[in-house]
């Protein structure tokens, strides 16, 4: 140590009636570099936390406190090398600066009781300009409500962090200096780099607390195919059509043709039928073959038609595509579809086969259910979901008569398709798998 330097004790200054305070954020690491003033640790009472100021500037050379353990008035908090004479620590303590317990005791309060809070916010709040012009403005009155110790609320500031959207991952929820940043990356890595797309974070919850539980990680498809959906859900407006078609000629005679078609090695499964009704469908509404292009200010139409269809396999969903499907019969678009998902649940799928998709078809109907929602696989701009048919009385010609109904669940793009066209897609189709002779006609 130099003759200019010295070492300065701070301790925990007087908390009035207050002894054995909880250390629920250690805010500094040994070797750090303080200006005066700068929180070194953040305490908790029961009614609220209050960091704990340096009294000098330097670096710190050791801290004698952990979170998790518990200190009173006069602990040794960290020892700082300072330059210049050692002030007296203990005396030129500031007070703590309090701030008030959680929401729930908050909300139970009349709003003057949570006065204090706002008071704690620094002078600057009502004016304070996001440091980044994308993050949304400071909600003031929540901001103040916010369950964060004062250093926190400075760095929120600083950073121009609305503290109303940033989960506390801390202790009771308390709002971390690690949550305000982990908001701010979050934020940087939305799309368009700004905060306006920031998602709010979902809590963290320590499952073991309640009862015992394992660990299973999630397969490389899962890993792969997890933030594709979670993109085309935060970036495309959803919107789902339902509809049903009545199958009931389709399935009789399908039913006469399956055996013939299992002669030739080929599964005639209802989705055949569907893939070729889907063709025609997009054929009639060019809108639904079509993608936007990454500005968003064009579409691009597709001029062949690729069908991806959704497979469940032991490792998780995959799509196969199924290339020029407009140049295939049923026959053969039955037959690529059983290649294609017996390669998918085998795990053989090369990347080509899942490549080029115009337009999706998930199909839970061998397993059950009635309808769902299926994310679209973007940047396609729709996805036909189809459940289990059943038979439904229908009233035709006056009476009532049992109709093998299928149910349709087309999700589609809201920037690129209107409800009407959707509407007339699904009618469209129906129509089609009401009709399946047309079906089996020849490609040319
Ligand atoms: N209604 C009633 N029965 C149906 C049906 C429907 N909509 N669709 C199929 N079936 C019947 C079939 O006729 C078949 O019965 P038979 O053997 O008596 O003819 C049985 O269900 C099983 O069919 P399958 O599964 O072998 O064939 P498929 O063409 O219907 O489906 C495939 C193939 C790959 C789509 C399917 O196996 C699959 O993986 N489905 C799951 C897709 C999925 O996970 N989607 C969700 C994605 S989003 O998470």
């Amino acid at each position: 140590m130099s003759a200019a330097e010295s070492l300065v004790e701070v301790r925990v200054p007087d908390m009035g009636n207050f002894k054995d305070v909880a250390v629920i954020d250690v805010l500094v690491k040994a070797g750090e570099a303080i200006e005066p003033e700068a929180p070194l640790v953040t305490l908790e009472t029961e009614k609220a936390t209050m960091d704990v100021p340096s009294t000098v500037g330097g670096v710190i050379e050791k801290l004698h406190i952990d979170k998790g353990s518990t200190v009173s008035a006069g602990d040794l908090v960290a020892t700082v090398r300072t330059r210049g004479a050692a002030a007296s620590a203990a005396a030129a303590v500031p007070a703590p600066t309090p701030t008030p317990p959680p929401a729930p005791a908050a909300a139970a309060q009349p709003a003057s009781a949570r006065a204090p809070a706002a008071a704690a916010a620094p002078a600057t709040a009502q004016t304070a300009v996001p440091a980044s012009a994308d993050l949304p403005p400071i909600n003031e009155p929540g901001f103040s409500r916010a369950y964060a110790g004062p250093s926190v609320r400075k760095f929120a500031r600083e950073l121009g962090v609305d503290l109303t959207r940033v989960t506390g991952s801390g202790l009771k929820g308390r709002i971390t200096h690690d949550d305000v940043k982990t908001f701010v990356k979050g934020a940087l890595a939305a799309p368009g780099g700004g905060g306006t797309g920031a998602l709010p974070a979902v809590p963290t919850v320590d499952f073991a607390a309640f009862g015992p539980i394992e660990t299973q990680p999630l397969s490389r498809i899962q890993r792969i195919a997890g933030p594709r959906l979670h993109a085309s859900w935060v970036n495309v407006p959803h919107v789902t059509q339902f509809d049903e078609a009545d199958i009931t000629e389709l399935e009789a005679l399908r039913t006469t043709l399956k055996g013939q078609a299992a002669e030739r090695g080929i599964k005639l499964t209802p989705l055949a039928f569907i893939v070729r009704a889907c063709v025609k469908a997009l054929q009639a509404f060019p809108t639904f073959n079509a993608s936007l292009d990454p500005a968003g200010a064009n579409l691009i139409l597709k001029k062949y038609v690729h069908i991806g269809f959704a497979a469940d396999t032991p490792n998780g969903l995959m799509v196969p595509v199924l290339r020029e499907a407009d140049r295939k019969d049923i026959y053969e678009v039955a037959r690529q579809l059983g290649e294609l998902s017996g390669a998918a649940r085998a795990g053989k799928l090369s990347a080509a086969q899942m490549q080029g998709g115009c337009f999706t078809v998930s199909s839970l109907g061998g397993i059950g259910g009635t309808a769902f929602t299926p994310i679209i696989n973007a940047p396609e701009v729709a996805i036909l979901g189809v459940s289990r048919s059943a038979f439904k009385p229908v009233y035709r010609d006056g009476e009532f008569v049992p109709r093998l109904m299928l149910p349709l669940s087309l999700s589609y793009d809201h920037r690129v398709i209107d409800g009407a066209a959707a509407a007339r897609f699904t009618s469209f189709l129906a129509k089609a798998l009401a009709d399946p002779q047309a079906l089996l006609e020849a490609v040319p």
